[in-house]
């Protein structure tokens, strides 16, 4: 027997979907309220809630120098910097949980480690010029990714990336700001430069993904228009971008096979090790350990916030219940 509910729904959805693809190629944004597909809904949930834990995360190679910055205004900038990164996160939290999901299931999958944050942040900042590879490279990396995502199809994750990219720019220019001081120091704190950019330059390339032969995603998130550049055309805009930068600080390129290739328009470069990348999105690198602990011990220790919140508004709206009857 034909079962009618069930004709009923996939006459319901066809044309949804219709309409669905309809707005992407018009290049409308997707908004919470509106039609979508399920593994739509699924990848954004995935994509944002994994970029927000990034800048959550991101917090804490930069947070163990504020009490050690070389002097009061890098102090406040840094500060100011790593407040700015748990702004990013909860903008991206928010955008997130528009598409059904809590943040405190987000935070949960976080710490157990079904969620991935970016690799980056597994590395250790080991000197203060870590501070300042971190604000050029990584914020750097992070902006090209994120100027492309602006154009991302859902509506409130593309309205985040438009207000994180200013921010992140100014990130941006102050890592390299604090960079270029040491390039022009003395011959240890241009030593200091040189290493940091050694440590940072190869995982700050890593945080644009596998090769595109390898992206499980990439396909439907660029025909669902989630995102508008492949991984390897955005880490080719940022190997091409850094070039000068390096230049310019006096620097020598951790890269020794760069190379301008004419006929591309582009530089050539290594490859990566992709053994290390693997290895350290699957849990294995320096900190990844430290990081989910300290994360896990900060979530326990702000419990009483959380409470607190929840017993002011039930109070409030218990109150208001009471004026209105
Ligand atoms: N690290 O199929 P694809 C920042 C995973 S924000 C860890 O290519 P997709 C600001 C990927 O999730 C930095 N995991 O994946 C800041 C997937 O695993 P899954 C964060 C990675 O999504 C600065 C699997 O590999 N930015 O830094 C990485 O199409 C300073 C297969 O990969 C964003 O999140 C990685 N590097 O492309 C804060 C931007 N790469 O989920 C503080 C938004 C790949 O199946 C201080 N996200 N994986 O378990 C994206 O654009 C994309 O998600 C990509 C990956 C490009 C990261």
């Amino acid at each position: 027997m034909r079962d009618i509910k069930n004709i009923e729904a996939i006459e319901m959805t066809a044309p949804q979907e219709e309409n669905f693809m309809r707005k992407i190629q018009a290049e409308e944004k997707i908004e919470p309220k509106d039609w979508m597909p399920e593994a739509y809904r699924k990848n954004l949930i995935r994509q944002i809630s994994q970029h927000a834990h990034s800048e959550v995360i991101g917090m804490q190679p930069e947070g163990n120098w504020i009490t050690r910055a070389p002097s009061l205004r890098r102090k406040v900038v840094l500060l100011s910097k790593v407040q700015d990164e748990a702004g990013h996160g909860l903008y991206l939290y928010s955008a997130c949980e528009t598409l059904g999901i809590s943040r405190s299931e987000m935070i949960e999958q976080l710490q157990s480690g079904v969620a991935k944050y970016s690799s980056i942040f597994n590395y250790p900042t080991l000197t203060w010029a870590d501070v300042g590879a971190i604000g050029w490279l990584v914020d750097g990396a992070a902006i090209v990714n994120q100027v492309s995502l602006q154009r991302t199809s859902y509506g409130p994750y593309s309205r985040g990336m438009i207000r994180i990219c200013k921010e992140e720019s100014f990130h941006q220019r102050q890592g390299y700001e604090a960079i270029l001081e040491l390039a022009k120091g003395s011959p240890g704190q241009k030593e200091m430069a040189q290493d940091a950019l050694n440590r940072f330059y190869w995982p700050a390339l890593m945080m644009f993904g596998p090769h595109d032969s390898e992206s499980a995603h990439s396909q439907k998130s660029m025909e669902w228009k989630i995102k508008r550049e492949t991984n390897d055309d955005l880490r080719q805009k940022f190997v091409d971008q850094t070039v000068k930068q390096i230049e310019v600080l006096g620097l020598e390129h951790p890269d020794k096979a760069i190379k301008w290739n004419e006929e591309r328009g582009h530089y050539d470069s290594s490859d990566l090790n992709w053994d290390e990348f693997w290895s350290v999105i699957n849990g294995n690198g320096h900190c990844n350990r430290q990081r989910i602990e300290h994360h896990v011990a900060a979530h326990e220790e702000g419990e009483w916030v959380r409470d607190a919140i929840t017993a002011y508004n039930d109070k409030k709206r218990a109150k208001k219940a009471q004026n209105a009857a």
